[in-house]
């Protein structure tokens, strides 16, 4: 089986062309929601004819689904919808995401790829750990693997000593996980004091993970590790991975047409320049999105990736939108902060941020785990983003541990 795709850069440049037209004519047609927001915009069908005319098209947002729950921008018959995902946010209604048979046979394609080229052949043992429920990640790794025809293992996420006998028994090749699970199986792993000479690759992904401490689970658990991307709103999991050259995650430009843009003015922003990640999803049928704003901070990277393969790569994602703090004048995302704790010899993989903001500026509190001084963390903070947090160092074990997405910014309130 062809798990690539794609070729080259003219034959995506066609697929994304017709793909773009077949899919406003399909919202268009099939819901009354899109149908009026571009009528209101006064934007027929007829008027997009490249790929060059998608900036005409308005912006699909998470309010947008979140208002028209549960199948309001649904472009198909219920009777047509095998399947629903959902994400629940923090606040109001959840995102929903419904599936006809045609998008289930989409997502095992683009996982499957994704699989494929962090090196899953049909000889290995995949364990997923991500939650086989509302949430898309157990499902969509299950759909990616069973595509590729290995051996699945879907542990689905908690109880970590026995996800560390299953990597045993089962002789794991290959784990599937949010990024902060993996976080915790090495430290258990530590604790047992095991070692997993089979296991060789952690695809991990559904949140940000520094540098630093994607090195430290590598070294830990003798993996290499694979940054995988996707969201509920885009049909879940599996818009693209990094490949074993590691410098960025390739969209699967097939099945995406991927954008940056300003996040204040929306206006486009060219590659290279950093910006909120603006994808649409041109080979979905219940619910594809047109320009959806991600709320992911990164930005395209121009070169063309050693690895050959013709699609585009972004910056692994620094963050979201409205993570940003700024600080006595200075913008800072908590990756960056994490990046920097993970450097510094004492800290432990834990971290909590707690976030005061008043009048759109924050005051910082950071809680870490280990064997240093909250002074030496001040002064290291001070010296890479010129200002100083409070700091409180804990002994280990005592921040919360998540089996799925970590909490690790805590906004406005009382320590
Ligand atoms: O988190 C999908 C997923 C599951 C991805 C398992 C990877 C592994 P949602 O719950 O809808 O879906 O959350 C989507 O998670 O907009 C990003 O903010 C964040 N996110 C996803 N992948 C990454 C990544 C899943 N590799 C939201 N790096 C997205 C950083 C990520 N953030």
């Amino acid at each position: 089986m062809n798990f690539l795709g794609v070729n080259s850069r003219e034959e995506i440049k066609k697929l994304q062309e017709k793909g773009l037209k077949r899919i406003i004519d399909h919202v268009y047609n099939n819901n009354t929601s899109y149908r009026n927001k571009f009528d209101r915009l006064g934007i027929k069908p007829s008027d997009i004819n490249g790929l060059t005319d998608i900036e005409k098209l308005p912006f699909t947002t998470k309010e947008d689904l979140r208002n028209n729950y549960p199948l309001g921008m649904s472009c198909v018959p219920k009777e047509k919808i095998m399947r629903i995902h959902m994400s629940s946010g923090t606040t109001g209604s959840p995102v929903l995401q419904p599936y006809t048979r045609s998008d289930i046979d989409q997502w095992s394609t683009t996982m499957a790829r994704c699989l494929y080229v962090a090196g899953v052949r049909e000889n290995d043992v995949m364990q997923i750990t991500p939650s086989f429920g509302l949430f898309n990640g157990g499902f969509g790794f299950h759909y990616g693997a069973e595509r590729i025809g290995c051996m699945i293992v879907p542990a689905g996420p908690g109880n970590t000593k026995r996800q560390i006998k299953f990597i045993e028994d089962f002789g794991t090749t290959s784990l599937g996980s949010v990024a902060s699970y993996a976080i915790r199986i090495m430290e258990v792993a530590e604790e047992e004091g095991k070692e997993f000479p089979n296991l060789k690759r952690g695809v991990f992904g559904a949140e940000t993970l520094s540098d630093g401490l994607r090195k430290k689970i590598e070294e830990s658990l003798g993996i290499e590790s694979y940054d995988i991307y996707g969201m509920t709103e885009t049909g879940g999991v599996g818009c693209g991975i990094d490949c074993n050259c590691h410098d960025g995650i390739h969209i699967w430009e097939d099945h995406y047409i991927l954008e940056v843009i300003d996040p204040k003015t929306g206006e486009a922003l060219s590659e290279g320049e950093e910006g909120e990640i603006v994808l649409t999803s041109f080979t979905r049928e219940a619910l594809p999105v047109i320009r959806f704003r991600t709320g992911d901070i990164a930005s395209i990277i121009e070169d063309k990736c050693d690895c050959g393969m013709p699609h585009r790569r972004i910056s692994r994602i620094k963050g979201r939108v409205d993570d940003l703090l700024i600080i006595k004048g200075v913008n800072v995302y908590p990756s960056e902060i994490e990046h920097l704790l993970c450097n510094t010899p004492g800290i432990g993989n834990n971290y909590q941020i707690f976030v005061k903001e008043e009048n759109g500026f924050h005051d910082l509190m950071i809680q870490v785990e280990g064997n240093i001084s909250a002074v030496e963390i001040k002064k290291r903070i001070k010296e890479n983003f010129l200002f100083t947090p409070e700091v409180e160092v804990l002994p280990n074990g005592r921040i919360p541990r998540n089996e799925g997405k970590a909490v690790r910014i805590i906004k406005n309130k009382e320590v």
